[in-house]
């Protein structure tokens, strides 16, 4: 069998790229990334100027996943967007992702976005809708009628391929209406999910919080938040437009894992805790236990089982 997957036009070696936020940082940490066994990657989501973040502990790896509050620590637009633009030149037949977030809220969404307009790189942007660790900033995801304003002002200009990232929702209803606001436009795609945000982790031993920002509370990752990705992953596969890729983020440690995102109809899946706590030979590792779940299930290719999850009605 064969992992190749095609996703927005091209077709990766395999469906695995890390997660924003985990090894994505600078140059090194993306030149790692591209030379591992992942079939693409994506950058650290950007703001305008560069951030220091919040103070530390701020990421704590747990026996079921992970806890953080970074708060967008970054280089900033300048640096990811001269890197891609290199990288473009240099390596056009291995796309990638950059990621681009705002802390200052919506004007700045848009900004950074007319400057990826304006600038050289043609290549796919993730719109990250869904920081929970910027205190005292909501994420834009959660406000319907604002992320459909956002949209419909950057699409007032911007003509290159992008998708959203998106936090996890929880309710039918709300599945309803993200999906309502998203199949508005001409999106290639949607990120499911972020973080499960604000959670806290209690430390047996101390009694305390275990990272320092926002009195503990964090993003978590991890074996906690597989059902609730495979769940906005199949919901919102379920409901968007058929020319809006879907790509699978949460609680992948496993091949099986993976197989399970793509069961719901992910094109390609994405790995952050994990990738933090085992390093980019991660992907050797998910990519042979994905393909020995293929050999085992008798599948030639992902294509025979994509978004086909069986259900008992
Ligand atoms: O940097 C962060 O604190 C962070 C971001 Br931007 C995000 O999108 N998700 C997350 O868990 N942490």
């Amino acid at each position: 069998p064969t992992l190749e997957t095609t996703f927005y036009g091209h077709t990766y070696d395999n469906p695995f790229m890390n997660a924003s936020g985990v090894h994505c940082m600078d140059v090194t940490e993306l030149d790692e990334l591209a030379s591992s066994a992942a079939g693409s990657f994506v950058t650290k989501s950007a703001t305008a100027d560069g951030r220091k973040g919040n103070p530390e502990p701020r990421y704590v790896n747990l026996d079921l996943g992970s806890i953080n509050s970074m708060g967008l620590p970054n280089l900033g637009l300048d640096y990811y967007l001269n890197y891609a633009i290199l990288r473009q030149k240099s390596q056009p037949d291995a796309p990638f992702v950059m990621s681009v977030a705002s802390y200052q809220g919506f004007d700045e969404y848009v900004d950074n976005m007319r400057q990826i307009q304006d600038s050289a790189y043609t290549g796919l942007v993730e719109l990250n809708l869904s920081c929970p660790n910027v205190p005292g900033k909501p994420q834009m995801a959660y406000d319907f009628e604002d992320t459909k304003r956002l949209l419909t002002e950057i699409f007032k200009f911007y003509t290159k391929p992008f998708g959203v990232k998106l936090p996890p929702y929880f309710d039918m209803q709300h599945f309803d209406k993200i999906a309502n606001v998203l199949n508005q436009f001409d999106l290639k795609f949607v990120n499911c999910i972020n973080s499960i945000g604000n959670g806290l982790y209690i430390d047996e031993t101390t009694d305390t919080v275990v990272i320092k920002p926002k009195g503990g509370f964090g993003g978590i990752g991890g074996e906690y938040v597989k059902p609730t990705a495979l769940a906005n992953v199949r919901a919102l596969k379920q409901r968007l437009n058929p020319t809006i890729e879907v790509i699978g983020t949460g609680g992948i440690l496993t091949g099986r894992d993976a197989y399970e995102h793509l069961l719901c109809g992910a094109s390609m899946v994405q790995v952050g805790t994990q990738l933090q706590k085992e390093g980019v030979h991660v992907f050797e590792r998910l990519t042979a236990e994905l393909l020995a779940v293929l050999e085992e299930k008798g599948y030639q290719s992902i294509a025979e089982f994509k978004g086909k999850l069986g259900t008992l009605d």
